[in-house]
């Protein structure tokens, strides 16, 4: 290939063309002085998505990404831009999302005489949370540099990757880099080490995670349980659903403290966690923190989790070709357990509640179309009253950072135009990132934002026994208008407040064109 490449371009072609190949003709980013030379003579075919601060960059591009199944192409302004967009960086971490992220850097003729906006460490600045960081030796290594950093952001584990490109790079001449392909998951192996646990076990069970549905591995995980008859639980605070939560052999999301996993998963003899952690702690308890007796196994492509578990082996391997490998010599199916009918609704004395409000969404929304979810509170009763049945359908940070989720939903909905995106955003998550309204408007993105109003950061209300305490501090954020937030930035809205005018209010909100905002008072 490189013996073909006779005539020298600049940097911005190449890095173009780069793009160009790999499918990313969207750029997400918020511009400086740092990074205007990468868009002389921009071409048509791209596309510049911008958001009104980095934080929100980063979070559509998570969204987008996630959403579409491939990578995002991120360009930031220098360090105090990276610096804002940092808890989004962590929690594309977290999330495994892979983003290509670029951030400007002051001229290389100046860096010696300490110029404004020069980042002296804008590799350190990242490091802990991206996979890779660079800023090249040579302009003219701009483009290999991303073209490297574009395949240590798709090989598993995927996540986020950074180089920072000197503002006078993009002139200068350099050589076009050939397209690269996705590097193939690890094979299937560890097949007769977990059909022989399979095999041994008197009362196995599933905890299965995000990285079911990242790895495309939905419908080989229902058949395991199926064909085994093993009931399945899910992982605490992950950022997408791995298993249908109205499905028969689905027993519910496991706590996130240690005596509660213990006490879930008592008597189970194998307990094989299938893409995610095991297991995943908010709060403290005491040891042990797997239940006693029981064989643990892990599988899946993240080697951090088999790391991060404290007892237990794993299989570091492709979760679907392994699944189905184990499938060849399963029992036959057994008849499928019913599904499962959602509790009855809360009393609401006259309020609309947050299940009352899941539940109109529930019935009113278009099947299958994609729910971004943060607000803390109503993650809980999601799974009983806005059960997710398919894959690709449910978007969260996996990094507690909120922020994330009003800016992923546009991305999401940019991603899949042809579905409309349910936001559900607590009034407290939406206050971090509520530019993202301006993109959404922007991008005329087919979203319906619905603030969960309750005036106050509940989740940390609630947490107040658990600390032992009386009243926590900073907790009351009554008195925003959401309509008013939206409108000023071009997005229509409304609020609702009778529960007699919910299911009209979550009807003409899920039914307009582009971007809406349905603002929810709660009990
Ligand atoms: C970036 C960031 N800052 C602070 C927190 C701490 N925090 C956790 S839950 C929460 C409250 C969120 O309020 P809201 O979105 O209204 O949801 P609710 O708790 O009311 O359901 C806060 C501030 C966090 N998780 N992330």
């Amino acid at each position: 290939m490189a013996s073909q490449i006779t005539e020298r371009m600049t940097v911005r072609e190449a890095v173009l063309a780069f793009l160009r190949d790999q499918g990313m003709t969207r750029i997400f980013g918020n511009p400086g002085s740092t990074e205007l030379p990468l868009f002389r003579a921009f071409p048509d075919d791209f596309h510049y998505v911008l958001g009104l601060q980095e934080a929100v960059v980063v979070g559509l591009a998570d969204g987008f990404a996630q959403a579409s199944g491939g990578p995002a192409f991120v360009n930031l302004h220098s360090a105090a831009g990276t610096g804002h967009a940092m808890g989004a960086i962590f929690t594309a971490w977290r999330n495994r999302t892979p983003l290509i992220i670029t951030a400007g850097q002051q001229a290389r003729s100046l860096l010696l005489h300490d110029p404004f906006l020069y980042s002296d460490r804008p590799t350190e600045l990242v490091r802990p949370y991206v996979k890779y960081a660079v800023e090249p030796a040579r302009a003219e290594d701009v483009p290999q540099a991303i073209a490297r950093a574009w395949f240590h952001a798709m090989t598993y584990p995927r996540g986020p990757v950074f180089v920072s490109v000197p503002a006078d790079d993009w002139d200068m001449p350099a050589d076009p880099v050939p397209a690269r392909t996705v590097p193939v998951a690890p094979g299937a192996s560890g097949v007769a080490l977990l059909a022989d646990a399979l095999r041994a076990a008197r009362r196995p069970a599933l905890v299965v995670g995000g990285e079911v549905e990242r790895d495309g591995a939905w419908e080989a995980v229902i058949e395991l349980a199926e064909r085994f008859a093993i009931p399945v639980w899910h992982s605490p605070l992950e950022g997408r659903v791995g298993f249908p939560q109205d499905h028969g052999a689905f027993r519910g999301v496991l706590p996130a403290d240690p005596s509660g996993v213990v006490r879930t998963l008592d008597g189970h003899d194998l307990i094989l966690a299938i893409g995610t952690r095991a297991f995943t702690f908010h709060v403290e308890g005491p040891r042990p923190y797997a239940p006693p007796g029981a064989r643990l196994i892990l599988l899946g492509t993240d080697p951090e989790h088999g790391a991060a578990a404290s007892t237990g082996e794993a299989v570091i391997a492709g979760i679907a070709p392994t699944i189905r490998a184990l499938l060849a010599d399963a029992p036959p199916r057994p008849a499928t357990p019913p599904r499962k009918a959602p509790p009855a609704l809360p009393d609401g004395r006259g309020r609309i509640t947050t299940p009352a409000l899941l539940d109109a969404v529930a019935r009113l929304r278009q099947q299958g179309s994609p729910v971004v979810e943060e607000a803390p509170t109503a993650r809980g009763p999601l799974v009983d009253y806005l059960p997710i049945d398919t894959p690709a359908a449910f978007f969260t940070c996996a990094s507690g950072g909120l922020g994330f989720g009003l800016p992923a939903a546009v991305g999401v909905a940019m991603a899949r135009p042809e579905q409309r995106t349910v936001a559900l955003i607590g009034d407290g998550s939406a206050m971090y990132t509520i530019q993202a309204l301006f993109s959404a408007a922007r991008e005329k993105a087919n979203v319906t934002f619905v603030i969960i109003n309750n005036g106050a950061y509940a989740a940390l209300d609630g947490f107040a026994s658990h600390f032992g305490l009386n009243s926590v501090l900073g907790t009351d954020i009554g008195g925003l208008d959401f309509v008013a937030l939206a409108r000023a930035q071009g997005v229509a809205g409304a609020r609702v407040e009778d529960p007699a005018a919910l299911d009209d209010a979550v009807r003409t909100a899920l039914s307009v064109e582009g971007p809406y905002l349905l603002e929810v008072m709660v009990a």
